[in-house]
């Protein structure tokens, strides 16, 4: 491993000092040789932001990834799926109604300003077949479908896979992803340019930001009685514009083709392509970050789905009915995840929860350890924040009578 995997913050009492400004290289580990065990400790429960080299060699994706032609004549690609792209630089960017087909021809025209195909839900827009280019690393996406295909925790309803692809001089402004997941972010043609907040210091980072932490959002979206915004992580005055910054540890490195960027969950993170840039984003949920999804559900259900469902008149079928719809499944279906949802963290859950984690491991006796680990590490996490979710889980339920 290169770099620094530790904070090199960290005292021996566990307590941080405030850190002096300026970035820490991003941490490199070798693909070739980094156990799962390793990547479980170093790096995602312990929330710190790295570069994985040395991976995906041998996939298809590795030779055919490095030209927009290849998408444009992939049989399996819907050219004409509609998508949403940026235009014009990540913090002044707008948007643009197209389809595939189009902003994949105007980026492979290269016309003048950056122009940005992101997050293409390949897999829900038709052309997941690009997914038999490449094979998801032992490392992520370890999870039972009770996580994977549960709509509050987001997955059903967006799946979390995408593709990235645009002309220099785009990128994605700070933002921290979707249910508190974490993302495995893989280069096949490029160069990017991160700066990766460490997980633990998101809450020093989104203090009183409220909703506008969440998702691409600039200074004009903030909401009323939200001042704040999260710092613009590639303003040239950062520390000056946004002083918390300097007491927090924020991450600097290029990654090259055919590195993975990961970002634990808790991560704050922008990005900006240096050149044309060809990349795949794969969110996920696991053992490791569902005590964070959770708080994040929590945050969901007690500031926007309650509130929501007591506004005057608001009757608990058409709230169910116009949620379904928000999020794109069936009115049963989501009346049946909202009814489970207090024994959402049962035993029997959480156990298959660490076994499909800890089955990452290289052989039984990696996978025993790992088990434990994990076991040991969700026991606490999970002390606060169980209740918690129960709490509002059945609150909602309740609320909605759906028992
Ligand atoms: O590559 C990008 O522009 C953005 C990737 C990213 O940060 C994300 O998907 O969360």
């Amino acid at each position: 491993m290169e770099g620094n995997s530790r904070s090199p913050h960290a005292t021996a009492s566990g307590r941080r000092p405030e850190v002096a400004q300026g970035h820490l290289p991003l941490p490199v580990a070798d693909g070739g040789s980094l156990t799962y065990e390793e990547f479980l400790v170093r790096y995602a429960l312990a929330r710190q932001p790295c570069f994985i080299k040395n991976v995906g060699a041998q996939w298809p994706a590795t030779t055919n990834w490095r030209n927009i032609r290849y998408f444009l004549e992939h049989e399996g690609v819907d050219l004409e799926y509609e998508v949403e792209a940026a235009a014009g630089p990540p913090c002044e960017s707008r948007e643009v109604e197209t389809t595939v087909g189009e902003a994949l021809r105007r980026i492979e025209a290269g016309s003048g300003e950056p122009f940005y195909l992101s997050a293409w839900p390949y897999v829900r827009g038709n052309s997941g077949s690009l997914a038999d280019d490449f094979v998801v690393p032992r490392y992520f996406e370890r999870s039972p479908k009770w996580v994977s295909h549960n709509v509050v925790l987001g997955n059903a309803a967006t799946d979390m896979k995408w593709l990235y692809i645009g002309s220099k001089g785009t990128g994605s402004p700070t933002h921290i992803d979707t249910n508190l997941s974490s993302a495995w972010l893989w280069l096949a043609r490029g160069r990017k340019e991160w700066v990766c907040a460490h997980g633990d210091d998101y809450e020093l980072l989104t203090e009183g930001i409220g909703s506008a932490a969440y998702g691409y959002k600039n200074e004009s979206d903030s909401e009323e009685g939200e001042t704040e915004t999260l710092p613009d992580f590639f303003h040239p005055e950062l520390y000056e514009r946004w002083p918390k910054v300097s007491s927090a540890r924020l991450y600097h490195g290029f990654q090259e083709e055919g590195m993975i960027c990961f970002n634990p969950s808790r991560c704050v993170h922008a990005v900006r392509n240096v050149c044309d840039s060809i990349s795949l984003t794969h969110n996920f949920l696991d053992a490791t970050n569902v005590a964070d999804a959770m708080f994040d559900a929590c945050r969901s259900m007690n500031e926007e789905i309650l509130p929501m469902s007591m506004e005057p008149g608001m009757k608990p079928k058409t709230f169910v009915k116009m949620l379904a719809k928000m999020m794109g499944i069936s009115r049963k279906e989501l009346s049946k995840t909202l009814s489970e949802l207090p024994g959402l963290l049962c035993d029997e859950n959480l156990s298959s929860l660490i076994d499909a984690a800890a089955s990452g491991a290289e052989d039984e006796e990696s996978k025993r350890k790992c088990a434990e680990i994990l076991r040991r590490e969700l026991e606490v996490r999970l002390r606060e924040v169980k209740p918690a979710f129960v709490s509002a889980a059945t609150t909602l339920r309740d609320k909605l009578g759906l028992v």
